[in-house]
């Protein structure tokens, strides 16, 4: 035992924030850090130089943080995510802290200008679109409302594809956000697990006669925890993000070295790093591939055992665990955690199966974010078995007591029982993910109320019925420092000196700028906002793809991932039918639009593919036809992201959020519009159904039909082809569009896909064109009367506030996790 007491040991003095402090320690890491003489130093390396000095500011907060949490005793939360796409991150950390001005002068002293170095930061894609924004909303605003919590998911190489176009054709490349190194991030070596994978399960029987399973699995990786820190507003309390990395446990076989195999000697190491390579680009489209398998069983089981070994550290038994711990699994991604969590409890750290399940069910919770059927995922059972044997027999034995339980209560028909169960036994056997995390949570939330509406009728009609105290609804939110403050700082600036500040602590004080939704000299200098933000959006167009806008059109954006449900096909068979009106009557006052598109289609989405190729091919078209003269737009911006989002939001004068009624489980694109004083377009459809009832029937233009309509005209088999005969300007569009006028060089191209509208209309997009067409002509009338217009538009920034991510992380904090 070593007697030597120990020291105090002093904590470092607080830093001061002072500019000229500031670059001093900026100068300092520069030299001493990425050893360059500012002389020679590059942009790239003012802007790490910089970050590694604003996050010494967080440091000091973020063990303070976790010291807090120690001392007090309070819950964590732990979101289990396979996706956090959280973009760049100094505008948010520095706004966050409070430093803008600080660090602009503290560079500008340096002759740095901190626009061009905030420009160079890399957008962190670690997400496909909806799911994996809300994840960092989320983290953010668990900071924000001091809830403490951990992000877990999976520090992918490579993010999301880079989108180019070729011909107006999407072409991927990859993208690789670490290529100048990560300055945000902390590794931690310490904080390391061994991750099985295959091989066989062995009974051995206990001194008391109770059988163990020991799993042997045949492979093994190493998780590697990187943690980023997360600073909510005002810097009141730092979380962290820990994202997992698979290495080798061996990083080279020397013995195969050695025998002249040196390729075969990293054959470990390349397998194990390939499984955190890149993020799948799959967007509510089937992801099913084995090493998709592997990278959902990775990191939860890594999270699991820091998570275990966390409590442990601090409480002696896992008795507490749900009084101390709430693990939410977004989406099904993570699900395995439910069979994962019960073999640690019962393998690892011998309790019984049944203490196990409670404590399981009371810790776990379950975000359902669509009801598309071929999003739900499952996995062959001759893969999950082969993958996880052991947890393959742990599925089976929850099912059986699940089914059990089902059977006793004697009002479950046999249909009912097998959709209930947790293997698919029609055709292939599959295990259904959906079912285990519903079965294996005390929590099961949707994302809008008519999603949660839904999901009780549809998906999770049975288990509903055996469970009806589980479902609740959690509506999506955003967070408002992002998606206001820092992208749309002149709007900022002008809603404080007309209310004041105290909308920057809780959105919903955005109320009383309604009392100057009226005010015609308000109204002048809100519209001059926009326009300011028109012209910088014009200015990113026109220096990236050549194309010159005029800043006092009508800005009509659609930007999100591509996806039939979407519609992005709607709007654009519109533009074409508006292009044919305006040529055929030159005589009418046409409102001058431009009508903008970004988003990425999924890389094996053949339709969305298609899509991004037919809006191309119609910008072409029209923008190139004089007899437009220039009143009609078509602009596709390639490669969204987050930065591009930061752009275009505040530069909408019209959102579009056009889905097919019941499809879109929530949206917060259309959130993010309407806080930024966008109109939306928009049907009945995910949250678009609450933000008609919290800005107003009057500021939203609502369309189409509704979900029931639709599921009964789906029941029904509705009839596309009398419904397209007997609309002149619908039938035009599509004769035009399926014929070839906009693809001289193939006529054929999109022949197919418009008869998939003359054929089933799925998507509804023959059955709702002549109301949408309708309300945009309306929205054409309201557009030339501006004092009308931005009366909405200020209503909807003022009405906005409830759609704030602080509201919906305080209802999971309280309803569904018990903490903070
Ligand atoms: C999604 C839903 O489709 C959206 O409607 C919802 O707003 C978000 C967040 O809850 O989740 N579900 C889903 O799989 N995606 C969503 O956006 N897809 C992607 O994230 C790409």
């Amino acid at each position: 035992m070593n007697t030597v007491s120990k020291p105090t040991i002093p904590s470092p003095a607080p830093r001061s924030s002072k500019p000229e402090i500031l670059a001093e320690e900026i100068i300092e890491r520069l030299t001493y850090r990425i050893g360059k003489d500012a002389k020679v130093a590059k942009p790239h390396d003012w802007l790490t130089a910089t970050i590694l000095v604003i996050r010494d500011r967080i440091i000091d907060k973020w063990m303070e943080s976790t010291r807090k949490v120690y001392a007090t005793g309070d819950k964590r939360v732990y979101y289990l995510s396979l996706e956090f796409l959280i973009g760049r991150l100094m505008r948010d950390a520095v706004s966050n802290l409070g430093l803008m001005e600080q660090v602009r002068d503290a560079l500008a002293s340096l002759g740095v200008d901190v626009s061009v170095i905030a420009g160079l930061e890399p957008d962190a894609a670690l997400g496909n679109g909806g799911l994996g924004r809300l994840a960092a909303c989320f983290m953010e605003s668990m900071a924000t409302v001091d809830v403490p919590a951990y992000g877990y998911g999976i520090r992918y190489v490579h993010g999301l594809f880079r989108q180019q176009l070729a011909d107006g054709w999407q072409v991927e490349l990859p993208e690789s956000w670490l290529a100048h190194g990560n300055p945000w991030e902390f590794e931690r070596r310490e904080s390391a697990y061994e991750i099985g994978f295959g091989g066989t399960v062995d009974v051995v029987n206990s001194p008391e006669g109770e059988p163990r399973y020991v799993w042997k699995p045949a492979e093994r990786v190493i998780a590697a925890a990187f943690d980023t820190p997360v600073v909510g507003w005002r810097g009141k309390r730092v979380n962290t993000l820990r994202l997992w990395s698979a290495q080798p446990i061996d990083p080279i076989l020397l013995d195969a070295f050695n025998a002249g195999d040196h390729i075969g000697a990293l054959r470990e190491s390349n397998k194990a790093e390939s499984l955190t390579r890149v993020l799948y680009p799959a967007d509510a489209t089937p992801a099913g591939q084995e090493l998709r398998l592997r990278q959902e069983f990775f990191f939860s089981s890594a999270s699991l055992q820091d998570i275990l070994r966390r409590h442990l550290q601090q409480y002696d038994d896992f008795t507490s665990l749900p009084d101390k711990v709430a693990v939410q699994l977004n989406d099904t991604h993570p699900a395995v955690s439910v069979a994962e969590l019960m073999r640690l409890l019962c393998d690892v750290h011998g309790l019984d199966f049944d203490q196990a399940w409670d404590i399981t069910r009371g810790t776990i919770g379950y975000t359902n974010h669509t009801l598309l059927p071929e999003a739900l995922e499952s996995w062959p059972i001759p893969l999950f078995e082969r993958l996880l044997p052991r947890h393959m027999q742990i599925i089976y034995a929850i099912n059986a007591k699940v089914l059990l339980e089902a059977r006793k209560t004697k009002t479950f028909s046999e249909t009912e029982i097998r959709s209930i169960s947790l293997i698919e036994e029609s055709g292939e056997r599959r295990v259904r993910m959906g079912n285990l995390a519903f079965v294996g949570a005390h929590s099961i939330n949707g994302v809008s109320a008519l999603h949660t509406d839904l999901m009780k009728v549809t998906v999770f009609a049975d288990l509903h019925k055996l469970y009806p105290d589980r479902i609740n609804n959690k509506t999506n939110g955003i967070t408002p420092r992002r998606w206001l403050q820092q992208c749309n700082p002149s709007l900022t600036s002008l809603i404080r000196e007309t209310i004041g500040d105290d909308f920057l602590d809780d959105a919903e004080k955005l109320k009383p700028l309604d009392k100057f939704a009226n005010d015609a000299s308000f109204q002048e200098k809100f519209a001059a906002v926009k326009r300011a933000n028109k012209v910088a959006l014009s200015n990113l167009v026109a220096s990236r793809m050549g194309i010159k806008l005029d800043p006092s059109a009508m800005f009509d954006i659609q930007i999100k991932r591509i996806h039939e449900y979407k519609r992005q096909l709607l709007n654009i068979i519109e533009a074409v039918a508006l292009y044919d009106q305006i040529r055929s009557h030159p005589e009418l006052d046409w409102v001058p639009r431009v009508k903008l598109f970004a988003g990425k289609a999924a890389p094996s989405y053949h339709n969305a593919k298609l899509i991004i190729k037919l809006i191309n091919d119609v910008a072409r078209t029209i923008n190139n036809d004089p007899a437009v003269r220039g009143l009609l737009k078509v602009v596709f911006v390639p490669n969204y992201n987050v930065s591009l989002a930061e752009v275009m939001v505040p530069a909408a004068d019209l959102s579009e959020q056009i889905s097919t009624a019941g499809m879109e489980a929530s949206g917060t694109g259309n959130m993010k519009f309407a806080l930024n004083g966008a109109l939306t377009i928009g049907t009945l459809d995910g949250a678009n159904v609450e933000m008609r009832d919290h800005v107003g029937e009057d500021n939203i233009i609502i369309f189409g039909l509704r979900a029931d309509e639709v599921a009964a005209a789906r029941a029904d088999g509705h009839n596309p082809r009398a419904i397209i005969e007997a609309s002149r300007e619908l039938s035009q569009a599509l004769q035009a569009i399926s014929s070839g006028v906009f693809s001289h060089d193939d006529r054929s191209r999109y022949a197919a896909l418009i008869e998939g509208i003359y054929a089933h209309d799925w998507f509804m997009v023959a059955a709702d064109f002549d109301a949408y067409a309708q309300a945009q002509r309306d929205i054409d009338q309201l557009w030339t009367d501006p004092s009308a217009w931005n009366k909405k538009a200020i209503c909807n920034t003022a009405r906005m506030g409830w759609f704030s991510s602080d509201r919906t992380i305080r209802q999971y904090a309280k309803e569904i996790w018990r903490a903070g």
